[in-house]
């Protein structure tokens, strides 16, 4: 359901310019497309707002500047009208009539919207017609059937809502991506596991590896006279919560935790982490769709739900620009098909029997599927320029991981242990530091307490030189970022240790503040000469709440402008699947500044060292390759940049 709390447009904070941030702009334009269009604007001023939306937050520069130097239309994307309402914004402070807007629509149609089949021409129908402006006066209309009389609407729409708003309150939103990818990969295997299939793949967010899936997309390939049978099956799959449609050639389902009651045994997550995926999955519940075609029609439908629908759009233009076109059937002379559609249209398709077949025709590259987002990756395909994307077994060891000392659950030993399992050479321990406590409970490591430590890991990494064995612990800490931005421990505490992950854990502060603040104080605490990694950068938790507001452009402008003069300042991905912080968004930039990304499991017992599946799929979907991963690095290397 979408949230309503935060439809406000914000006030100025600030006595002087910009009084307004990127970010800050970047919502409300995004939310006034969605009340345009509950208002009934015309189609292209929406999509005018959607666009300039997405241009700001993915503009890199400062937008101060952009706009003291008038280059702001030369965004593209941002036209005239809206280039002036962002003006005003940074350097006034108001908003010009988008007040008027959000005055006038009724912020319970933002909420209705989000009952499937419910659009917002309908939204805005049931509220001039019966002063319907939320989803509790909608299903008091359906109850007593309100809604039936109404022109275009019938008895079949009211039970529609009826059973939307319950859908609504029983599967809520969207699943974080280990939650997804378990159910779509449990879900791939039994297909593939039905005789007859000759193929089926994951497509979706799910294969894009989005941090979140709203629900998952499986394109299945069979001999069209096995199709009604393999339909048969899997209905009788264990799992099925619903059935929300079935035809001849497209399932919709809901999928509950039953589904992953097989142990799920895939490429690229073993057992250890499937288990803990059907762990953290025992609640949830995802919709998934299956598409069945032909086998030859196979790469089509593939590359066509993998998407994105933005990466498609590119895609179909190419094939429009060399007389083709590209459907989820085929590719095929737009001559030879002329008005005809669908699977008519693709009779004479060219034969692909891959996606790198459709892929070359275009004059393309194929495009690893994280990398399918229209953020650059048709321009590098074209040209033969995209990244060799870093893999899992690339990954040496990793900086931020607890033990027993802090919240962990395991000892040094353990930890290392399982690390030397898993092939990693080295392993850094970052507990908590002194002063942080949750709900009045101390979690930190004392000072005092620091040569302990220390002394314990000076003996395991002794031991393991004597037996020859190639692994060590770099005794790190997770210090953390005060609100004013210094750091906890004495500055000779920090300078004992071999590396400093600097963390904000008491969000409330900075949660309050406005970005300015908060990334000014960031600032200052990456310049500390003891710094070195940036833990958790924005402390979102996915699905459960924001990050605090920051510039992180400007951080990592900064921490590039720091590695230029050669001293390691690298930022964290946070690889726990309730957070992936740093954003994927933001990797190509770091990567571009040359600050080193370092892919962290957070682990707080050892199976959660395999975190770094996620935090790996992150890079990926960010454009990373193995050299710009600090955890990539050998022992040796990663002791000369230390110093150790
Ligand atoms: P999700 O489910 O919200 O996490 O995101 P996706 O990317 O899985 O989106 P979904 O499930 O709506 O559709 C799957 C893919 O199908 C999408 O990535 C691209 C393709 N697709 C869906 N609708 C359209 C469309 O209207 N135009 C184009 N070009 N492609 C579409
Ligand atoms: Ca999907
Ligand atoms: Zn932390």
């Amino acid at each position: 359901m979408a949230k309503v709390s935060g439809w406000s447009l914000p006030k100025a904070r600030n006595s002087f310019p910009p009084h307004m941030t990127k970010t800050q702009i970047a919502t409300v334009l995004e939310q006034s497309a969605i009340l345009l269009e509950l208002d009934g604007a015309n189609k292209f001023r929406v999509i005018a707002y959607q666009n300039a939306s997405r241009a700001l937050s993915s503009l890199e520069e400062d937008l101060l500047n952009a706009i003291q130097e008038k280059r702001i239309t030369e965004i593209k994307g941002i036209g005239k009208g809206i280039g002036g309402l962002i003006t005003e914004a940074v350097l006034e402070g108001t908003w010009g009539g988008l007040n008027a807007l959000y005055d006038r629509v009724p912020k319970g149609l933002v909420e209705m919207i989000g009952i499937p089949g419910l659009g917002p021409k309908r939204a805005r129908q049931l509220y001039e017609s019966l002063r319907i402006d939320s989803i509790e006066s909608l299903k008091f209309a359906c109850k007593n059937d309100q809604i039936s009389s109404l022109p275009g609407f019938g008895k079949k729409s009211q039970e529609k809502y009826l059973e939307g708003i319950e859908l609504l309150r029983r599967y809520q939103g969207r699943s974080r991506m280990d939650i997804g990818l378990a159910y779509g990969h449990a879900l791939e295997k039994r297909i593939m596991n039905i005789p007859k299939v000759v193929k089926a793949q994951l497509a979706g967010s799910a294969r894009r590896r989005r941090e979140t899936i709203g629900d998952l997309d499986i394109v299945l390939g069979a001999n069209i006279e096995d199709h009604s049978k393999i339909i048969q099956e899997i209905m009788n799959f264990p799992g099925i919560a619903e059935v929300k449609g079935q035809g001849s050639s497209k399932i919709s389902l809901i999928l509950e935790a039953d589904m992953l009651a097989e142990t799920i045994n895939v490429s690229g997550i073993d057992a250890g982490l499937a288990e803990s995926l059907i762990e953290r999955s025992v609640d949830a519940t995802i919709d998934a769709q299956i598409r069945i075609v032909n086998p030859e029609s196979f790469p089509f439908t593939l590359a066509y739900f993998t998407g994105s629908k933005e990466h498609n759009i590119r895609m179909r233009q190419i094939a429009i620009e060399k007389g083709l076109r590209l459907n989820e059937f085929g590719l095929f002379s737009e001559k030879d098909a002329g008005d005809k559609i669908g699977i008519e249209a693709a009779k004479n398709t060219l034969i692909c029997s891959n996606e790198s077949d459709i892929y070359q025709h275009l004059g393309l590259k194929w495009v690893p599927p994280e990398l399918r987002e229209d953020m650059g990756e048709i321009e590098a395909a074209k040209i033969n320029n995209l990244p060799n994307l870093v893999e899992l077994q690339d990954l040496k060891g990793s900086f931020h991981n607890h033990t027993i000392a802090s919240d962990g659950s395991a000892t040094l030993e353990e930890m290392s242990n399982y690390a030397m399992k898993i092939g990693w050479e080295y392993l850094g321990i970052a507990d908590h530091s002194e002063s942080l406590n949750i709900g009045g409970k101390t979690i930190g490591i004392p000072s005092n307490e620091i040569p302990k430590q220390k002394l314990e890991i000076d003996e395991l990494n002794i031991k393991w030189k004597e037996e020859d064995v190639n692994f060590r612990i770099f005794h790190g800490s997770e210090c953390d970022i005060m609100s004013d931005g210094s750091l906890d421990y004495s500055e000779e505490v920090r300078s004992s240790l071999s590396h400093i992950v600097g963390s904000v854990h008491a969000l409330g502060s900075w949660r309050n503040r406005d970005e300015y603040t908060n990334t000014e104080a960031l600032i200052k605490a990456i310049e500390d000469p003891t710094f070195t990694i940036l833990g958790h950068p924005t402390g979102r938790i996915l699905q459960g709440r924001e990050g605090f507001p920051i510039d992180m452009h400007a951080i990592l402008r900064r921490m590039g402008e720091i590695n230029s003069e050669g001293v390691l300042k690298a930022v964290e991905i946070n690889a726990s699947p309730y957070r992936l912080d740093m954003d994927w968004r933001l990797c190509k930039y770091a990567k571009e500044l040359g600050v080193p990304i370092c892919i962290n499991p957070d682990a707080h017992n050892p199976e959660g060292l395999k975190d770094v599946w996620f935090g790996t799929q992150i890079a990926r979907k960010g454009w990373l390759e193995s050299k710009d991963i600090l955890n990539t690095k050998t022992v040796q290397e990663i002791e000369n940049l230390l110093g150790q």
